[in-house]
């Protein structure tokens, strides 16, 4: 298989806002350029979370439908993965409204876990059966979102009993969220010596990990996420100013390290994406 690096590109979160940088994106024309942006750089893949016009995280699948098509109208190849972790507090219900619109893939979070202070984001072993089984219904590739190591075996148990289905699982390892697996290199090695080798994976290091975290897993042969929802810095003290140049020095470090970068086409045939 290609050991192409796919980028995930999360332009949005539902955490962070443009008080942390003015550039995360909250109308539809903000959205359409931060993706195009990051596309331009090298992403293949959007994680998308969408808001209001205001700023307020949504779920509303008729938002989704309309900032997907405007950015599937200008850049059509790219890959749209809808969050379907929402922000924190959500309803099931409101949380699965995406993938209504089928989309190729879209986010599977394998467990519970603290968010900081009282926040506490809940997925259940039945919540998380419910997300997969519509999921399968949809034709919808899961990625399996994991804080912690616990998730993991929450994942390949529900997988093995074919209430998760997929040939191969994808993951992606966020690290580094206030109550979740630290961002440290044992942490990801113990993580990636957890899923068996037909496991695609991705990493995510939150804030100030995201950078080592990239180089760390373009090293390991994984593939990298990347975006204002994990970090709105480009170094020390300075603001990114679009998701593009995020992914642009992802782009970079994978140059110096010797990781070519897939194309969308590309990023459908590693994942074994059937559309
Ligand atoms: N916003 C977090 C509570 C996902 O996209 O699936 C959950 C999250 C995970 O971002
Ligand atoms: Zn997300």
């Amino acid at each position: 298989m290609s050991n192409k690096l796919i980028i995930t590109a999360c332009i949005s979160g539902a955490e962070v806002t443009k008080e942390h940088n003015p550039a995360v994106p909250y109308t539809v024309d903000e959205f359409v350029k931060e993706a195009k942006a990051a596309y331009e750089a090298g992403a293949s893949i959007i994680h998308l979370h969408v808001r209001n016009d205001d700023g307020l995280p949504t779920q509303d699948q008729a938002r989704y439908e309309e900032i997907i098509n405007a950015i599937k109208k200008e850049i059509p190849d790219v890959i749209i993965q809808p969050s379907t972790g929402g922000a924190v507090g959500m309803s099931s219900e409101e949380r699965l409204q995406p993938i209504n619109l089928y989309p190729e893939m879209a986010t599977l979070d394998c467990g519970t876990c603290n968010f900081g202070g009282d926040e506490i984001f809940e997925n259940t072993e039945n919540m998380i059966i419910e997300f997969a089984e519509k999921m399968a219904k949809f034709n919808v590739k899961p990625e399996c979102e994991v804080f912690d190591k616990g998730m993991i075996d929450m994942a390949l148990r529900l997988h093995k009993k074919g209430l998760i289905k997929d040939d191969n699982l994808h993951f992606d390892f966020v690290m580094g969220v206030n109550g979740g697996i630290s961002a440290t290199t044992r942490d990801l090695e113990f993580m990636v010596g957890s899923i068996p080798s037909n496991c695609t994976w991705t990493a995510a290091g939150v804030g100030k990990a995201a950078f080592p975290i990239a180089a760390m897993t373009i090293v390991m042969g994984g593939h990298v996420r990347i975006g204002f929802e994990d970090n709105v810095y480009l170094e020390k003290g300075v603001l990114a100013k679009s998701n593009g140049e995020l992914v642009a020095k992802v782009v970079t470090l994978a140059n110096l390290l010797g990781r070519e970068i897939a194309s969308p086409c590309e990023a459908r045939e590693i994942l074994g994406l059937k559309k």
